[in-house]
């Protein structure tokens, strides 16, 4: 089978491979993960699989250093809806984690809460930075998430989805516009405030990392190519193990 192995070891996957790579009808294993490191302790409990929007909260964790418990919570059996999960997300979704006690879901919340709480040079310094920080995000999940979103449901990854490769080249065709504004902003500077990561990086590269598994061909963009691979290469973005990877 013909593959592009990403640097950071994901498998990058032409759309018309999808159907081949994730065969119907699907085996729950075939969303089975490999735990990434659990530490022991503590204040902080993040409960979601790690192919899902949990991603980018253990990502952030793994990148302030943070000690915390990881809870897989299984999407393919309906983890998000047992009792437990609905007192700590009524909406039934995961990403959530309890920090001191506090539950808190919205994977994005999430990642600004913990960002702010620990502060570093992961976390906006300064209404000005703050600001960016804010725009990025909401930049990402307005302008991207949706067509990455729509696109992943509509190459079959998750049991009982569809395969309809045409609606995902439509979403695919929408990424272009908002990718092209991302572009042109990173002519000047490396990263999205400025000369270092962020949490603004961050959350934009964790939802830009999906458009790798619904074949979107990032070259057009060289700019947030080159930027992706350098977000999505750090020792600290947990390693997804899909089918055959
Ligand atoms: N806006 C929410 C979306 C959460 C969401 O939809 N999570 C998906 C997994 S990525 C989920 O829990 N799906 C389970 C379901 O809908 O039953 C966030 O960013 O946290």
């Amino acid at each position: 089978m013909r593959r592009v192995v990403e640097s950071n070891g994901r498998p990058a996957i032409a759309p018309a491979l999808i159907a081949e790579r994730w065969p119907r009808p699907h085996g729950r294993q075939r969303m089975d993960v490999q735990p990434i490191e659990e530490r022991t302790m503590s204040g902080l409990t993040i409960y979601g699989d790690v192919l899902s929007r949990t991603d980018r909260v253990l990502w952030l964790a793994n990148e302030l250093g943070l000690e915390y418990e990881h809870r897989p919570v299984s999407l393919a059996q309906g983890g998000t809806r047992t009792p437990e999960m609905l007192a700590l997300n009524p909406n039934g979704h995961i990403p959530v984690i309890v920090s001191d006690g506090q539950p808190l879901y919205e994977s994005m919340a999430i990642n600004l809460f913990l960002a702010r709480k620990h502060g570093g040079p992961l976390a906006p310094s300064g209404l000005s930075e703050e600001a960016q920080v804010l725009q990025w995000t909401f930049w990402v999940v307005t302008e991207v998430e949706p067509y990455v979103a729509r696109a992943l449901r509509n190459v079959g990854a998750m049991p009982g989805d569809p395969v309809n490769l045409e609606l995902v080249a439509e979403q695919l065709a929408r990424l272009k516009p908002p990718l092209t504004v991302l572009d042109d902003h990173l002519a000047s500077r490396p990263y999205l405030l400025s000369d270092r990561f962020t949490v603004a990086d961050l959350n934009v590269a964790a939802v830009l990392s999906w458009t790798a598994l619904v074949g979107f061909d990032m070259s057009t963009h060289s700019r947030v190519a080159a930027w992706l691979t350098g977000c999505l290469s750090r020792p600290s973005v947990p390693r997804k193990s899909l089918p055959g990877a």
